[in-house]
């Protein structure tokens, strides 16, 4: 099933996801919505909090090689904490709570991390590159933050004064709409 997904400046976006205990059907469910959502809206990262589940649960489906995005290279993350996090990077990043809007956040470039899948087995990954990225981007969903926070402050005034300009545009065109 497509889910809403939830956007800035949605209070839910805020708080802090809990920790899953339960591996069961639901939670099986929620990741298969989850992805479904994800694909549907063009996505290549999603956070449960994001279709309004608090819980620490994350999915990341990068292109392949040949440009697609291939289920079988889904990654599935219950519960992650990092190990390691170290170097650099610089990457214009997006998210599907802050539609059209796109700017550079300073990440690690390299990452270690441990965590569940979603049968609450234990797992560990190395990642590099835009894995390292989006793994941090989607986790900092579960502690209730988004990359806008995380951009200078010229930039996050930029933010601020595109995106009410838009959503007084939004409004006016509902109101147009409405009865
Ligand atoms: C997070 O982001 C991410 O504005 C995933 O109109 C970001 O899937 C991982 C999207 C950067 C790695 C690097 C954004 C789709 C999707 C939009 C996304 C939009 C439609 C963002
Ligand atoms: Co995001």
């Amino acid at each position: 099933m497509i889910l809403e997904v939830l956007t800035y400046p949605d209070k839910k976006l805020y708080q802090r996801s809990r920790e899953i205990v339960k591996f069961d059907k639901n939670l099986h469910e929620l990741l298969d919505d989850m992805y479904e959502t994800m694909i549907a809206k063009e996505g290549i990262g999603l956070a449960a909090i994001q279709v309004g589940a608090p819980v620490r649960a994350l999915i990341i489906n990068l292109a392949n090689e040949e440009g697609a995005q291939d289920k079988a290279d889904l990654i599935e993350v219950i519960n992650p904490e990092f190990l390691l996090k170290e170097g650099e990077c610089v990457y214009q990043e997006g998210c599907l709570s802050v539609p059209g809007f796109y700017e550079e956040v300073k990440r690690a470039a390299r990452v270690k991390l441990k965590f569940q899948d979603r049968f609450g087995e234990p797992r560990e990954i190395d990642a590099d590159g835009l894995l390292a990225i989006a793994l941090q981007h989607e986790n900092d969903h579960l502690d209730g933050h988004l990359f806008i926070e995380r951009i200078g402050y010229n930039k996050r005034k930029k933010f601020d004064k595109e995106y009410k300009s838009k959503k007084s545009k939004k409004d006016k065109k509902d109101k147009t709409r409405s009865p």
